[in-house]
């Protein structure tokens, strides 16, 4: 009888204990989960990934500052390197759907590594909001695949047109790099708007990624007098272009596509730079509030400029925010649905609206590298 009775008097204890626990304890804030598939070590990291890491890093930041999501709900960022690579970018996305069981993933960086590693997403029903992926057939990979991310077919033809129509541009040769889905894609769409705007073409040549001397094919090229020189190339491979193509000599102009769109290309090409045009989803002159905003907060997070690759990280992390606070929970196939609803959101990227086949509307501009930096060409 007196065991009975002691026992009793400790649980009710333990129960009064736990009772005023729950009293005192402030509740923890509900936490969902966010990938980040980045491409942050090998040839791309300092000219995508880590401008990208930025961008997502300070809109989370951003989110959750501002208790964005309310009623106790927070992101929590998981961020997974994609490495340079197809196969890496595949184990690093299957760890955050199967592992860390995140409700949704930004990137990855390469179009080539999104064919990969997004169907593992799609499979298991995770959204994916691609912010750099440029070559088409990204969103056919199924209902949860998005993109923020200009598509080069929509941008280059711009860039070809007031090349044409402005400087005169009337004999082109192709530079382009063979073995990436992205150099071959934004080739193709040279290709297209070369065609369309009755453009003369003197000479194709190729290259693989990772080559680090383009003189001989540049010495062909140069031989025929182009105006310009349409170069499909990663940042690493574009930077060695331009500089090569200017030590021998060529004044004609060079037209990139998205791949130029890093500062790290004018870093590295320096002086070569000036003159170089390319089509791009975001400029830093763009005066739009949102954009502003952006700038100022960026440069204050981390002592430099941004660029097109941090605006449209930043960007696909607060389309990804709006979703989760319009779901309401971290549920991910509410969160695809939410994705698909949004309409005119206000980006530094501008006024941005997924189609129904959940690919970007906004406007893209053709920029020109002035004094070392791109601007706006007008
Ligand atoms: C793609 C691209 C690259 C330039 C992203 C870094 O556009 O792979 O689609």
């Amino acid at each position: 009888m007196f065991r009975i009775t002691l026992a009793l008097i400790a649980i009710a204890l333990v129960a009064a204990c736990s009772a005023s626990q729950q009293q005192t304890a402030t509740p923890q804030p509900e936490k969902i989960k966010i990938g980040a598939l980045l491409g942050l070590s090998g040839d791309i990291a300092t000219s995508y990934g880590q401008a990208q890491k930025n961008g997502v890093v300070l809109a989370i930041n951003e989110v959750n500052d501002n208790n964005y999501l309310g009623s106790g709900k927070r992101l929590e960022l998981v961020i997974a390197d994609a490495g340079a690579g197809a196969d890496t970018a595949l184990t690093a996305m299957t760890n955050l759907v199967e592992t860390d069981n995140v409700s949704g993933i930004i990137g990855p960086t390469l179009s080539a590594q999104a064919f990969k590693a997004d169907p593992v997403a799609q499979s298991h029903k995770i959204p994916v909001i691609a912010v750099s992926n440029t070559v088409p057939g990204i969103t056919e990979m199924g209902d949860y695949i998005f993109r923020c991310s200009l598509p080069e077919s929509t941008v280059i033809g711009g860039t070809i047109r007031a090349a044409a129509s402005q400087l005169r541009v009337v004999k082109v040769a192709y530079l382009w790099g063979q073995d990436d889905d992205y150099t071959v894609a934004g080739y193709k769409a040279f290709k297209d708007a070369v065609v369309k705007n009755g453009l003369k073409v003197l000479a194709d040549e190729t290259f693989n990624r990772g080559d680090t001397d383009f003189k001989p094919q540049l010495e062909k090229i140069i031989a025929k007098s182009p105006d310009a020189i349409l170069v499909s190339a990663l940042a690493k491979e574009a930077a060695a272009i331009i500089i090569q193509a200017r030590s021998l000599g060529y004044t004609g102009i060079i037209i990139g596509g998205n791949g130029f769109n890093s500062t790290d290309v004018i870093k590295q090409a320096g002086s070569y730079s000036e003159g170089v045009m390319a089509g791009t989803a975001w400029n830093i002159a763009s005066i739009n509030t949102r954009n502003l905003e952006f700038i100022a907060a960026y440069q204050k997070a981390y002592g430099i400029k941004p660029d097109q690759f941090a605006a449209q990280a930043y960007t696909g992390t607060w389309l990804m925010a709006n979703a989760i606070r319009t779901a309401g929970s971290a549920n991910p196939e509410s969160i695809r649905d939410a994705l698909a609803g949004i309409s005119n959101f206000t980006t530094p990227l501008g006024s941005l609206s997924f189609t129904e086949n959940r690919e970007p509307v906004h406007p893209s501009v053709v920029q020109i590298v002035k004094n070392g930096r791109f601007t706006i060409f007008k």
